[in-house]
């Protein structure tokens, strides 16, 4: 096993005040700010449904602790290397056993006007959460564009690959097998919660958060989440996902996020709050079953065995 992920990192386990102050020393030094300068533009947005109403994550914490490996393993490599990552153009192809395949140029989706804004709740499974407020299109739009054929059971996701732009990738040993996969039944990928991203606080996605599209299934662990997708193809077969191949025992194909079934190495009974940190530290809270999404999703699973399928 390659990597450690996610055993939590040094930068968790950090006392927040040790953290804040090691990044006040990074901004001194000029090296905080990442991809900020080329996301200015405002978006334009109407208010989408499922909005969570929990006090959003700050700003600074949902673009400064962030897990994307493919800019370094630690939490705040992301936002610090990945400023010469270039996210436009940008093109998404949707292939397999559809009856249109199609490639989508990016900017021609954020320009026709349909995004919607949408607060969700996001619980990553090293047992800690956010609350973000994105701006996208519902996954479920984009496939059926496509025209799925009866044969499609399941749709896969697959990152971007530039070692040259991504320090992440250049490594040898103790990284992940790029590209980064994901995937979803077709079920889940059409449940009106399954979400694309293509921004976040109202402007465009910046690069540390998966530039320019991502997914966003908010009632699964966070690494379901698949950043910076090029290509979603959909098949018949379960596809492999990174996390299931890298440890299979540890994370699942499904991952929903349930309270009852602990990770190997740790609890998932309750969540330490990002952002959420005063005087006497961060508030951790109880985990809920499909991290409160049951009304919407708990139907997709009736019948399974929820600790067999984790
Ligand atoms: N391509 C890619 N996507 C990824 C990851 C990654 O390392 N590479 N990390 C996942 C994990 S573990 C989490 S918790 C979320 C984090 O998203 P955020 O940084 O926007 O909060 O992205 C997910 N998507
Ligand atoms: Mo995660």
């Amino acid at each position: 096993m390659a990597s450690s992920f996610p055993e939590p990192r040094p930068s968790e386990i950090t006392p927040r005040r040790a953290y804040l102050r090691r990044r006040s020393l990074l901004a001194a030094a000029g090296l905080l700010g990442g991809s900020r300068i080329a996301n200015a533009a405002g978006l334009s947005v109407h208010p989408g449904p499922f909005n969570a109403s929990e006090p959003l994550t700050p700003r600074e914490d949902v673009t400064h602790y962030n897990n994307f490996y493919e800019f370094g393993l630690d939490k705040d490599d992301p936002a610090r290397l990945s400023g010469g990552f270039r996210p436009r153009p940008w093109t998404l192809t949707i292939d397999g056993a559809v009856a249109k395949p199609l490639t989508l140029d990016v900017d021609t989706l954020i320009a026709g006007g349909a995004l919607e804004s949408r607060v969700y709740r996001m619980r990553c499974v090293e047992a800690w959460s956010m609350v973000i407020p994105w701006d996208g299109v519902p996954l479920a739009d984009i496939l059926r564009k496509a025209e799925p054929q009866g044969s499609a059971k399941f749709v896969a996701f697959q990152s971007v690959v530039r070692p040259d732009q991504m320090p992440g990738q250049r490594g040898g040993l103790g990284s992940l097998d790029w590209p980064y996969v994901e995937g979803l039944r077709l079920d889940e990928a059409m449940n009106p919660l399954s979400f694309l991203a293509l921004g976040l606080y109202g402007d465009l996605l910046p690069n540390q958060n998966g530039a320019p599209l991502r997914l966003v299934t908010p009632w699964k662990y966070g690494f379901k989440g698949i950043k910076s997708i090029t290509r979603i193809t959909l098949v018949s077969e379960m596809p492999p996902t990174t996390w299931n191949r890298m440890a299979s025992n540890e994370y699942g194909f499904y991952a929903n996020v349930n309270p009852e079934v602990d990770h190997p190495r740790w609890s998932q009974a309750s969540e330490r709050i990002i952002g959420s940190g005063g005087f006497f530290g961060e508030t951790r809270k109880p985990t809920q079953m499909f991290n409160g999404y049951g009304a919407q999703v708990a139907q997709l699973y009736a019948g399974m065995d929820l600790r067999k399928f984790y």
